[in-house]
């Protein structure tokens, strides 16, 4: 079998590679280890920025996005009780972000590519990937036969690792090629999903004693919520009753009476980390997203990251196929990290700013109080804040 650019995941980052890399007449084959119900199972992030956005435009999935998505000109941070809007559209020129669920682009970029008749591998088990330091790199799975496992071997000019964090991609290089940064925050998120209303029609990001709590959603009529707990918290000791609990505990009086509670849909904890692997090329495999940097999901950096990484593998192999240029390919690294430390540095500063730490104490929170409230009346800050938040343009300091 052989193909030209093998792409190892199907989550975001896989799907919208695929999707421009096939847009431009470029074959490929993505290749997953779990089942579909099981990737679009997967809760996580809510927020695009533009970017991002014209980007899932650019890829011909954008229509039920612009349909269905909430447009969001401003947010709310919450701290001493109270609320302040920091009014993203005003500060950084008439820049928005789009509140639409991971899963609905997950679904999107799916369905375009089955109507594109594209194939995706699912259900792939013991994927490695071989000779990528050479011109003939080699992608071999397995698939489920009527007798046992089948073997593939599938050859490629190129192989996209967009196999997230505990992917197979970033653990076949060589521990000498490869540096890793990592941040691990000593609390985790605990998020549900309900379908009740969201307490109010923008974010609400909290800074509280009791920790940090943030309000998001889907739509006008499911709300998605996280509270920090402790990192050795089970998602079975918090009932529904303490979540609700504890969230409202955490917001202003107003916003506590009007959130509405319901039976949670979905339930999980998620640990905080801060990690850049670099470089992410290596001969002819290329990291993308996830499988190469994680951030804190407070700035929510973490899809739209991926995204960029993807804008710029594509524009790269499109470039080397067309034009036989390499330029693109060998600037990859460079100029994704550049982009990744500074969503880094916001997502880290973020954090720290918004969440209780162990060593936080009365001290730490007066200062976090001062910060927050500078932040929330100095135009510069606020925007600064805005502009991070929205996402800064691709062409950023070139
Ligand atoms: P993914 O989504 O992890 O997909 C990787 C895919 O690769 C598959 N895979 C393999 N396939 C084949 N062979 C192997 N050996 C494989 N190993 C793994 C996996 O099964 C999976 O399907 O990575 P990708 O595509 O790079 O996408 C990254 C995003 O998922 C992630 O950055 C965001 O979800 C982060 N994030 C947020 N990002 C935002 O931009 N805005 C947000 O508001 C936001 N909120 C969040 C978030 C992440 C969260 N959690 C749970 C970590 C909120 C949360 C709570
Ligand atoms: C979400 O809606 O899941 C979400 C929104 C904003 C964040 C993180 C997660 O900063």
């Amino acid at each position: 079998m052989r193909t030209q650019v093998a792409i190892i995941g199907a989550g975001p980052s896989g799907l919208l590679l695929g999707q421009l890399l096939s847009r431009a007449g470029i074959d490929n084959l993505v290749i997953e280890r779990q089942s579909p119900d099981y990737v679009l199972g997967r809760i996580r992030a809510g927020v695009l920025e533009q970017v991002c956005v014209d980007l899932l435009d650019e890829a011909g999935v954008g229509e039920r996005m612009h349909r269905e998505g909430l447009v969001h000109g401003g947010f709310d941070m919450l701290f001493k009780g109270k609320r302040h809007r920091i009014d993203m559209f005003t500060l950084t020129g008439g820049k928005n972000v789009m509140v639409y669920g991971q899963t609905e682009v997950t679904r999107d970029l799916m369905n375009a590519r089955m109507a594109a008749g594209q194939p995706i591998v699912y259900n792939a088990a013991n994927v490695s990937v071989h000779d990528f330091d050479t011109t003939h790199p080699v992608v071999r799975y397995e698939t489920d036969g009527a007798v046992g496992k089948v073997p593939h071997e599938l050859a490629c000019d190129f192989i996209a690792g967009c196999d997230g964090f505990h992917g197979v991609c970033r653990a076949s290089v060589p521990a000498q090629s490869i540096t890793e940064y990592e941040k691990v925050y000593p609390f985790g998120w605990l998020g549900i999903l309900a379908d009740v209303p969201p307490v109010s029609h923008e974010l609400i990001y909290a800074n509280t004693e009791r920790g940090f709590a943030l309000c998001s959603m889907r739509s006008a009529t499911r709300s998605r919520y996280y509270v920090q707990c402790d990192l050795g918290d089970k998602v079975e000791q918090w009932s529904d009753d303490a979540f609700w609990a504890e969230l409202r505990s955490r917001l202003d009086p107003q916003a506590g009476e009007q959130l509405v509670t319901g039976p949670s849909i979905e339930k999980s904890i998620a640990p905080l980390r801060s990690f850049v692997a670099e470089p992410m090329r290596f001969g002819r495999m290329f990291l993308a997203g996830d499988a190469a940097h994680i951030v804190p999901p407070t700035g929510a950096k973490g899809l739209n990251l991926a995204a960029t990484d993807v804008k710029y593998l594509s524009s790269a192999l499109i470039e080397h196929y067309r034009e036989h240029s390499a330029a693109g390919i060998d600037n990859y690294s460079e100029r994704c990290l550049r982009r990744i430390w500074k969503a880094e540095r916001f997502s880290w500063w973020f954090t720290s700013l918004m969440h209780r730490f162990p060593d936080t104490g009365g001290f730490g929170q007066k200062v976090q109080e001062a910060e927050l409230d500078y932040l929330v009346h100095s135009q510069a800050a606020s925007r600064a804040l805005a502009e991070n938040y929205v996402g800064l343009p691709l062409n950023f300091g070139d």
